[in-house]
């Protein structure tokens, strides 16, 4: 099954997206390998019509190319590398469907090295541990292999969980962060002044990672964590940042802890990426 409304040509499209079910670091709950069908699934549910633009999502080109064959990290990072770098020399944005957030490690560097952009992840987590149970790629180190590659061109967003240690070098490596009672008390347009004030305009690779969503809008993640942002605050921040997104990425969702609303809300959140990008 393809995304709802993805019925461009690969050649046509100016969006492209890739589902990348793998789940193989998860270490509290599992399930993100169901996530890109599912989400897929939910996509149906929406009209092809947005009353805001006067315009409709079947106007824009872009496909989807299913399913990427991924069982290990070593394969996952092949893979996400190999179809990132093509679609972006070929000029396109792509949209990847995870799978976990360890995903974004792969994309997000070929990314930096092809378009040498800013980085910014939406995310409960602090995920700059420099290892987890034994590997570097795990879903626990994703913004510290980032941090490696991009260094002071990004930002993340949303957070209110990480160690001591995470947060003792996030402070160090003056790493731009925002908390979720930030974005509570200074409000979305307020941090998105601020980060783009970091990001020059440059393109900008986006994650969102489904856990920065507050538990009660998206129970259907791995780790989730209470007192998140809700629904309407990640619009806006899409919103915020959608003329400069060049690469996406959608993470963490489990099907397996959901009644189908953490799916639903991730295939609204891509359709309303597409629809901004090009007639916000
Ligand atoms: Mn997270």
């Amino acid at each position: 099954m393809k995304f709802a409304d993805a019925n461009a040509e690969y050649n046509n499209s100016n969006i492209v997206i890739v589902g990348v079910p793998f789940d193989g670091t998860a270490s509290f709950r599992d399930g993100a390998r169901l996530a890109p069908d599912r989400i897929r699934e939910a996509s149906y549910n929406f009209e092809t019509y947005y009353k805001e633009y006067d315009a409709e999502i079947t106007e824009l080109s872009f496909c989807d190319l299913g399913n990427l064959n991924v069982n290990s990290v070593e394969d996952t990072a092949l893979e996400v590398k190999k179809v990132a770098e093509k679609v972006l020399n070929d000029g396109k944005m792509p949209i990847l469907l995870g799978g976990e957030h360890s995903i974004t490690i792969h994309s997000a560097g070929i990314f930096k090295e092809l378009c040498d952009g800013f980085f910014i992840s939406l995310d409960a987590h602090l995920d700059l541990r420099d290892a987890y149970e034994e590997t570097k790629y795990s879903h626990a180190c994703v913004a510290r292999r980032v941090f490696e590659r991009f260094g002071e061109d990004m930002a993340l967003i949303g957070i209110r969980s990480g160690s001591k240690e995470e947060y003792a070098f996030l402070k160090e490596m003056g790493i731009a962060s925002f908390s979720a009672e930030d974005v509570k008390s200074r409000g979305v347009e307020d941090i998105v002044r601020a980060v783009k004030k970091r990001s020059f305009g440059r393109k900008i690779y986006l994650s969102l990672d489904m856990d920065v969503i507050d538990i009660s809008f998206a129970p259907g993640t791995e780790n989730p964590e209470p007192y998140g942002l809700n629904p309407s605050e990640i619009r806006a921040f899409i919103s915020g940042f959608s003329k400069e997104v060049s690469a996406f990425d959608l993470v963490e969702v489990s099907p397996k802890y959901d009644y189908g609303e953490t799916s639903l809300l991730a295939a609204k959140l891509i359709r309303d990426l597409i629809m901004e990008k090009y007639f916000g």
